[in-house]
């Protein structure tokens, strides 16, 4: 063995004598209990693996930096990391699907989720967004019945498109999003040529205490692609890696993939009047409306170094805003903000913001202490209660989020719009007669296996709602006609 190789150690750090055969009672003998080397590495390899996230569990995540290009932006948001042209953030991005496992393939229609870690001065801002500016549901009490019917049957263990379009056709307000991810950009060709966003509208407040809602959209120099249906199934078979490895290759050769943030500023008041809801996470707000304006830039730059440590332990929460950027009355975001912590207290622990890839870059102080693995020196000998007279940490009142005021009553209510047909049926419109007639054969090849023809036809009615030559194009593929009492 050349003398330039390391010691191989325990996780102890003493020296390995032997780490081919274990120690044994005589040389056919037992295995002895006394061999600690071996008992800690069994052990240890039992225990390699930590819950997967519910949902998004199969992931590649990149570190990069975010760099400001207009000057302007903080006459909207004190947020530090915004406030001059040429100021440069570190990040980290998990981009990642939503239904499959963790050892699931890449190249499958799904949503890609689009989670950015900001490390900013004044602490890590989150913006957990996916690849769509819209979502599913509106209300985060739906969100686990909705997960259920994308993942497998309790009895059969298998994808049910049964249990899937019986949730969808049950709710309506899915329309949009089942347009948007039937049509070509619902299978990106890589995860560099896709667009992101923030899809719930934010709230960012400037210096005056003056309040805007804001919309972000990530737009990918690489430009937008999607990948062709055939050629996606036979990379399923062949590399279900396709999008993580050209994500790792593209950095690791030095072609950097970089995005564009945009926003779309809405005056604060406009919340009362907007034809559409703004805190409504099925619909858009018209660019003609509040045209995007330029923020700044995003480039990937740098791999993990390890993936469980920086890509799986990556823990991202929309509730992680920092000065200058607040809630929304958004009900999802609203449930969001506590369904994140909750889940990496559960897969990573207490202290999951002291693993290095969730370290905020400043200070910590906190009267937070102990919890299972403690590792950061646990705030040492500083004060672990407020107020006190001991010159502990105290309250910065400038950074307090601003008002917002509300009215009415507690109760459980929709939201207004019942109207889930417009913008899908613009959408829609919108196609060339190429991406209809893609997104026509997606839909039919999706709804061909339900069973039950009462869930067809309640689905083919949405479409008819959102355009009459759409719903009739589906049933006809089919073979099943639109009611009459629908026409
Ligand atoms: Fe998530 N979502 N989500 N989601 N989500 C999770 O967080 C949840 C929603 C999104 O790379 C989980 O750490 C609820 C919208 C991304 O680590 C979980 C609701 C959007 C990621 C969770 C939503 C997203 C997640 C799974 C309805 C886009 C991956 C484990 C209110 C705007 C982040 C975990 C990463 C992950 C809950 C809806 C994006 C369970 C309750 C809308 C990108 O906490």
């Amino acid at each position: 063995m050349s003398n330039n190789r390391k010691t191989l150690t325990t996780a102890a750090g003493i020296p390995v004598g032997d780490n081919q055969n274990s120690v044994t009672a005589g040389s056919r003998g037992p295995v002895l209990i006394q061999d600690f080397h071996l008992l800690e590495k069994l052990a240890h390899f039992n225990r390699e693996r930590i819950p997967e996230r519910v949902v998004h569990a199969k992931g590649a995540g990149a570190f990069g930096y975010f760099e400001v290009t207009n000057d302007e932006i903080s006459k909207y948001t004190k947020a530090d990391f915004l406030s001059e042209a040429g100021k440069r953030t570190d990040m980290f991005i998990r981009f990642s699907t939503v239904a499959g496992e963790l050892g699931s393939a890449d190249t499958v229609r799904d949503p890609r989720g689009f989670a950015v870690k900001f490390y900013t001065e004044e602490g890590n801002y989150d913006l957990v967004g996916n690849n769509t500016p819209i979502f599913f549901i509106r209300d985060a009490i739906k969100f686990p019945d909705f997960i259920h019917t994308q993942k497998r049957h309790p009895q059969t263990h298998l994808k049910d498109p049964n249990m899937v379009w019986d949730f969808w056709s049950l709710s309506p307000e899915s329309l949009h999003q089942i347009t948007w991810l039937h049509g070509d950009r619902g299978l990106p060709a890589t995860l560099r040529h896709m667009n992101g966003y923030g899809s719930h509208t934010y709230k960012w407040v400037n210096d005056q205490g003056e309040a805007f809602w804001v919309k972000y959209h990530f737009v990918s120099e690489q430009g937008v692609k999607g990948l062709d249906v055939d050629l996606a199934e036979k990379l399923a078979g062949e590399n279900p890696d396709y999008h993580t490895e050209d994500l790792y290759n593209a950095i690791d050769q030095g072609d950097f993939p970089a995005w564009k943030l945009y926003v779309q500023i809405i005056p604060y008041e406009d919340y009362k009047t907007y034809k559409w809801d703004i805190f409504d996470v099925t619909k858009t707000v018209s660019k003609k409306d509040y045209p995007r304006i330029e923020v700044g830039r995003m480039v990937l730059n740098r791999n993990p170094e390890n993936y469980f440590a920086e890509v799986e332990q990556a823990a991202f929460t929309p509730g992680s805003f920092v000065p200058g950027i607040e809630a929304s009355p958004d009900k999802m975001l609203q449930g969001r903000i506590f369904s994140y912590g909750d889940a990496h207290r559960y897969r990573l622990g207490a202290n999951h913001q002291q693993i290095p890839v969730n370290r905020p870059v400043n200070e910590v102080n906190n009267n937070q202490r102990d919890g299972y693995m403690a590792v950061d020196g646990n705030g040492g000998s500083s004060p672990v209660y407020e107020p006190n007279s001991i010159n502990g940490p105290a309250e910065d009142q400038t950074k307090k989020s601003s008002p917002f005021e509300i009215m009415g009553e507690a109760d459980s209510v929709a939201y207004d719009s019942e109207d889930h047909y417009t913008q899908p049926g613009d959408l829609y419109r919108m196609m060339s007669a190429d991406e209809k007639d893609r997104l026509i054969q997606n839909f039919i090849n999706h709804m061909k296996p339900v069973e039950s023809d009462e869930i067809k036809l309640r689905q083919i009615e949405h479409f008819y709602k959102a355009d009459p030559e759409w719903g009739e194009r589906i049933a006809q593929g089919l073979g099943l006609r639109v009611p009459e009492g629908v026409k």
